[in-house]
Parts: C-alpha cells; structure tokens; sequence
C-alpha cells in the first residue's frame, strides 16, 4: 500500500506548494498539474494539505456518500463566516441543512418550473429588448449581461425583489454588493495562517467586504420585515415558502436570520452559475456555425423565423439538440470546477489511506476532459450526449451540478433558464465572433469566459 501521495515539484517549508499554486486559477492550475502528478495528488499551502482527485474511477469512488461527504474549507470557509449554516455552506449533520433542504425541495422539481416559466420568458425578453437596442452600435458585452439576466430571473423568484437590471443606467448597489462579495470568496482560496497577518494583507478587501455584507443582509432583512408585517400578502416566491412551512419530517421553522442567509445563497449560488453556462454558450455556438445552425434549425421547428416567440413550457424540453449543447458546454466548462469532500472515517483510496475529516478535492474540470470521453476530449461535440453514446461512458464522469445529497438544487431551475434564454438568442441573433478574441477563463469562485464580447445581428 503506498503511503505518500506525489505533490507538485519545488515545495518549500511553511510555505509549501506556494510557488507552484494559482491563486487566480486554482482548478485551471490543478488540473494542468494533475496531468504529471496523475489521478490523485496532494498539495500543501502553507498549513493546509489538500488531496486533489482527478481520476475517473477515484472520482467516482469520492462521490459515495456512504463513504463521503461535503467538507466545508477554504473558499467555503470564506463563505460560511456570511452564509452561517444556510443550504451551500452548511455542514450536513447541522439541522438547518435538512430542514432548509426538505423545505425548498418541493420547489426546485422540474414540475415546479412551470411556475417560474413566465418569469423567466419575460426576463429573457428584457435581455433581447436591451440588446436590440446596444447590437446595431457594436460588440455586446457577454458576460455582464447575461448576469443581469440570471440575477433579474433568481431575484424575482427568489424573494420577489427586482434589480432593474436592464432599465436602471447604474448598476443596482445590492447587484454591486453581491457581486465584489462573490469576487472577495473567490479569492479567499488560501490565506495566511497566522490571523494578523492575514487581516494586514486583506485589509482593505476586509474592510469593503464587512460593508458590503452588512448592506445586502439589511436589504434582505428589510424585505423580510416587510413580509412579516404582511402575513396575508404573500407573492409565490421562494422567500414565501420558507417563511410559512415548517419542515414536513421534523416540524422545525427556519429562523429569520436563517432565512436571510438562504435568500443571500440562492442569489448567489443562482446567479454567476448560470450566467456563466450561458456565457459559454454562446462563446462555443459563435466559434461553431455548423452548430449553431444546427440549434438554429430546432429553434425555428418550433417558432418559425420572423415571428416574435411565444416559449411555453413544455416548448423548453422539446429543445433536445440545445440541451445537448447545454451539457456539452458544462461538461468543457463545468462553471462549479470542483466541490471538496472529506471522508466519513479513516479510510482507503485507490490504496492511499485517508484520515476521516481531512480535505479532498474531485477536481470535476479534469474529469470532465479525461480520456474516457473519447479520442478527442477537448474538442466541443454535443452529440456526445445522444443517450446511445452516453450508454458507452462509464457513469459518475458527469457532474456539473456537483453529487449526491449536496448536489445543486437549483439544476434544473438553471437548465430550464438556460436552455430558454439561448433559444430566444439564437432565434433573434446570428452570432459574430470577434476574430481576435482567443478565450479567457476566468476563476473566480465559479468559472467565467473574460472580457467576451459578440457582435449580434438581428436575423
Ligand atoms: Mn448550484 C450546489 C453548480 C445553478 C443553488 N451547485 C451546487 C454544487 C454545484 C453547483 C457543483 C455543489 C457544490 C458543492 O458540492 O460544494 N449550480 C451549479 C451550476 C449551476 C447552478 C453549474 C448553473 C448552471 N445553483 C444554481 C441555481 C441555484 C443554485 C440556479 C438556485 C436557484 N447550488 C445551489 C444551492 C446549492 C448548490 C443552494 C447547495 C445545495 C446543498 O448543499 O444542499
């Protein structure tokens, strides 16, 4: 049985693999040097060892929840001290995780999404409205937009609370707020052990950040408030529901303050995420016309070209080929690039032995490009997801929505957003690349193309 795991070449006392990290792309970077160090490595910063596993079968193994769990450390850490014990950055065992969990369930079911189609049509039509009036006058800016859509879409149907993304000139200072928030966690991956120096380092990102959170936990306080106050006046929102069920298996409530946190969560957890996949999208259909026209033609079956679209539900699943097209981007671009899991108990992997409670990475970005996906993995083929194809893969290769217990609950809330909102694009627009443009990957917490711009020709 091998006992020492390999590590990055150049590791140096105290500070351990510093050299060799990436602060700014930590997956990017793990996944790059899981290709010399192999299906599971270890590193060490400064005092904190991580297991990183990147092999198909390893991985797998990791994702039992019989044998594994969600661990809570680094970037999560940075979380929690937000976030407390709300749905993401919640330990397992603590009650308020299976409360909130049994609670929302009902919500996020595929049969729940009729209930936020409309909105999610009205929002994408916003997106098309402001890009009407910006694509004639140049590139759009991607990324940023299709933020405020995913941020309009989880705020309405989240707690009800309109951001007027795409009719306020400014950005709203709750958006503004959640965003440099999001940033600060994303960066918060490693930090010096020793506290005084690390609040010295981080001082002024500190600072703002403690701002930052004291507004948007106001905001979401204040709407709550108001809420209470109004017992009887309930929109059929997320925020509704946890105000007035009780947990069907224990009959617990979730406190206020737990359920200002989960509010805060699902504007996170629901934003950059999906915006992300969109982005993506649209980067990989704009480089592949062939596809493109593909989604195109499917598109056009259902709402034929010229007409101003009328997306009914049941339209969204009749979508096949762009779903695939959907999978396909997250499984080149999982926006969540890894999640961490620790054991249950002392254990084995792949014949290393591992302490119960230590931390591990499933490092879904390597995986997702492993050799098992073919003989070109890299390369961008949304037949991959035919179900005929997908029988011949190995299962527990595929997890953009991370695994098991903890697995998102916003999936398919953010497949059925997705899938509508290109649709619609792609119904309007003909994509134009910039032919400089070489794509950028951004790290910040989640995965995100920087600084792409398209041009868009109305069709
Ligand atoms: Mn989401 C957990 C990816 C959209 C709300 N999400 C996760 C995890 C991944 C993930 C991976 C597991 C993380 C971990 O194990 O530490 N999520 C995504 C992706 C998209 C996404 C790739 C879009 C595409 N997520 C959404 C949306 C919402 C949401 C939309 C809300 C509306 N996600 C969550 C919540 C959790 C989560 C809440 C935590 C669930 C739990 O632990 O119980």
């Amino acid at each position: 049985m091998t006992t020492t795991l390999p590590h990055p070449p150049h590791r140096l006392p105290v500070l351990g693999d510093l050299l060799t990290a990436d602060p700014a792309k930590p997956a990017l970077n793990l996944m790059a040097q899981a290709r010399s160090l192999g299906p599971i490595f270890e590193t060490r910063i400064f005092n904190q060892e991580l297991t990183v596993v990147s092999g198909t079968d390893l991985y797998a193994e990791l994702c039992d929840d019989k044998r594994f769990g969600k661990h809570i450390g680094f970037a999560l850490v940075a979380g929690r001290e937000i976030l407390e014990d709300a749905l993401f950055t919640a330990h397992t065992t603590e009650p308020n995780w299976s409360s909130a969990h049994n609670i929302l369930m009902p919500a996020f079911t595929l049969a729940s999404m009729k209930d936020y189609h409309d909105v999610m049509v009205d929002t994408a039509r916003e997106l098309i409205g402001y890009w009407d009036a910006r694509a004639a006058s140049g590139p759009v800016d991607v990324h940023t937009d299709t933020s405020k859509l995913t941020l309009e879409t989880i705020g309405r149907i989240g707690f009800g609370y309109d951001f007027r993304s795409f009719s306020s000139p400014e950005p709203d200072p709750y958006a503004a707020a959640v965003m440099r928030t999001f940033a600060y966690a994303g960066r918060s991956t490693y930090r010096v052990p020793v506290h005084w120096i690390d609040r010295l380092v981080r001082h002024r990102a500190i600072v703002q950040n403690d701002a930052d959170v004291a507004y948007i936990r106001s905001v979401v306080d204040d709407v709550i408030r108001a809420r209470r106050a109004n017992p009887d006046d309930q929109p059929d929102d997320l925020l509704a529901l946890m105000l007035t069920t009780a947990d069907p298996e224990t009959g617990r409530r979730l406190s206020d303050e737990n359920i200002r946190n989960q509010v805060i969560t699902f504007l996170n957890a629901g934003h950059e995420t999906t915006s992300g996949t969109m982005s993506f999208a649209l980067h990989l259909l704009a480089t592949h016309p062939d596809i493109a026209d593909r989604v195109r033609d499917e598109v056009y079956g259902l709402w034929p070209a010229g007409d101003d679209p009328e997306p009914a539900f049941a339209d969204v699943h009749k979508l096949k080929y762009l779903r695939r097209v959907v999978d396909e981007t997250l499984r080149l671009w999982p926006i969540g690039p890894a999640f961490f899991r620790e054991p249950l108990q002392d254990t084995t992997i792949g014949g290393h032995p591992v302490r119960r409670g230590q931390a591990m990475l499933a490092l879904t970005l390597a995986v997702h490009r492993d050799p098992v996906w073919g003989p070109d993995p890299e390369a961008f083929d949304p037949d991959r997801f035919l179900p005929e194809r997908a029988r011949t893969r190995p299962p527990g290769i595929y997890k953009p929505f991370g695994t098991g217990l903890r697995a998102c609950i916003g999936r398919q809330l953010a497949l059925h957003e997705t899938v509508l909102a290109l649709a619609l694009i792609l119904h309007r627009y003909d994509l134009e690349p910039d032919p400089d443009y070489r794509l950028e990957v951004a790290e910040e917490f989640t995965l995100k193309p920087a600084n792409l711009r398209l041009g868009l020709r109305r069709r």
